[in-house]
């Protein structure tokens, strides 16, 4: 314990020793991304130059999960850092300006920044459903320029959420939403500033409609698709079936196969974060060549995984690694280069970004701060990550084994070291002394707190 202290004050002199002026943040969100990245190798097709070259400057987490399991409860629990179910936010159809009221007398991240003296600006999706309020300089609306731009590609069901839909557009690269962001964002970090800054970009590919440049679409061909178990769902309890299988505004894997679609939406995906990639190296470039590289500290994460048929199921809304793992790099100036493999939480963010920069604590959060482990990915970790999906379905992540537990009891248990691909429920039957032995360890780690869904 010692030793680590020491090593932790050596850390927090890291950022702050630069003209003891205190370290600017950008923090860069991507919706809706998976591990389909160079750096995490979830599909040997997937090209993210720019993602990965920030990953070499800072600390990769490899085993990091979302708390919420879709947009919404996801950024409500990260960015107020509480988890969805001290909140009872957990779906998307309540709007994010509802949240402070129902949260009285706790304070968002960008809020937080801007309490202890920073600037806070943001530009793309942050917040979801928009939330200008909570930032001081807000960059430009997609309203303002998007309209008529994007064109269907296809026919589809009627009860499929509207942004459904796959394929390349054609209209000018400068138009693109995240192009727009990514300039805006640019500019920023190419000024001077009177005050540190958070500057939060939020990229909204690949989420739906996966609506890549056609450029980018057409240097994707003959791709590969996911590995599925014919006989996955087999093992299954009921209750995953309700909970994680029934969702009629997405499609299902059966109509992807049946209307020869699987290839086509992977390609999509595949160069929508590509083109988000792109645009990440246009905003890494400026932060390089502008007046704020060396004291910036840059976080990026998705707020949460996706499916593209891994068990037989598209989009997220589920317990299972698919939907909870997210990317999540952390690159501190001066700070230590690596890889950690612990299991970590997005909840995690706001006390580790409150700490680096030393500002005042806010005792109201919920997450762990990652510093230990920033400074040493091998650092003892007693911490799991905690997942997410309406009242009491929660799934608990450690550095070998998911445990999934249905507020009717039912339950599931993976061995990522002989199953990453989720196949066998250890759970299913009687399980075996040592895997019982797994899952009463896991189950104490539930939230003792389930709060009911806000309507
Ligand atoms: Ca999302
Ligand atoms: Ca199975």
């Amino acid at each position: 314990m010692k030793g680590l202290l020491r090593f932790c004050f050596v850390f927090i002199s890291l950022p702050l020793a630069v003209g003891a002026k205190p370290p600017n943040v950008l923090f860069i969100v991507v919706d809706d991304l998976n591990d389909w990245i160079g750096c995490l190798g979830g599909h040997p097709q997937s090209r993210t130059p720019n993602i990965d070259r920030l990953a070499s400057r800072g600390m990769l987490f490899t085993n990091a999960h979302c708390q919420g399991t879709m947009c919404n409860p996801s950024r409500i629990s990260l960015l107020w850092g509480r988890r969805p179910s001290s909140t009872g936010f957990y779906d998307n159809h309540y709007h994010v300006s509802k949240v402070p009221e129902f949260l009285k007398g706790h304070v968002s991240l960008p809020k937080h920044f801007a309490a202890s003296g920073y600037k806070t600006l943001t530009a793309g999706k942050i917040f979801h459903g928009g939330a200008p309020e909570q930032s001081q300089v807000v960059g430009p609306r997609p309203g303002q320029w998007r309209k008529g731009l994007d064109q269907m590609v296809h026919k589809k069901p009627k009860t499929w959420h509207r942004t459904w839909d796959f394929g390349p557009q054609d209209y000018e690269e400068t138009k693109f939403t995240d192009h727009v962001t990514a300039t805006w964002v640019a500019e920023q970090l190419g000024s001077k500033h009177e005050k540190p800054f958070f500057l939060s970009c939020g990229f909204y590919r690949p989420h739906v409609p996966f609506f890549p440049p056609r450029r980018v679409y057409e240097s994707f061909a003959e791709v590969q698709l996911p590995r599925v178990d014919e006989n996955d769902w087999s093992d299954l309890p009921d209750a995953a079936r309700g909970v994680s299988l029934s969702n009629a505004k997405i499609p299902t894997h059966e109509w992807m196969r049946e209307n020869n679609r699987w290839q086509q939406a992977v390609q999509a995906y595949l160069a929508c974060v590509r083109w988000t990639d792109e645009q990440l190296g246009r905003v890494l470039d400026a932060l390089d060549k502008g007046p704020h590289a060396g004291n910036t500290i840059i976080v990026l994460f998705s707020d949460h995984g996706y499916h593209l048929g891994e068990k037989q199921r598209w989009s997220k809304f589920s317990l299972w690694e698919r939907t909870t793992r997210v990317p999540l790099i952390i690159s501190v100036p001066g700070g230590v280069k690596g890889k950690c493999d612990q299991p970590v939480e997005l909840l995690s963010l706001y006390p580790t970004l409150v700490d680096l920069c030393g500002l005042p604590a806010n005792t109201k959060l919920e997450g762990v701060g990652l510093r230990a482990l920033l400074e040493n990915p091998g650092a003892a970790w007693e911490n799991v990550a905690l997942s997410t999906l309406g009242q009491n379905n929660h799934a608990v992540r450690d550095r070998r084994w998911r445990y999934i537990r249905y507020a009717d009891g039912s339950e599931e248990l993976y061995d990522h070291k002989n199953d990453p691909n989720e196949w066998r429920n250890l759970a299913a039957k009687d399980p075996l002394p040592e895997h019982a032995t797994v899952i009463k360890r896991l189950k104490a780690h539930l939230p003792k707190i389930n709060l009911p869904q806000r309507n």
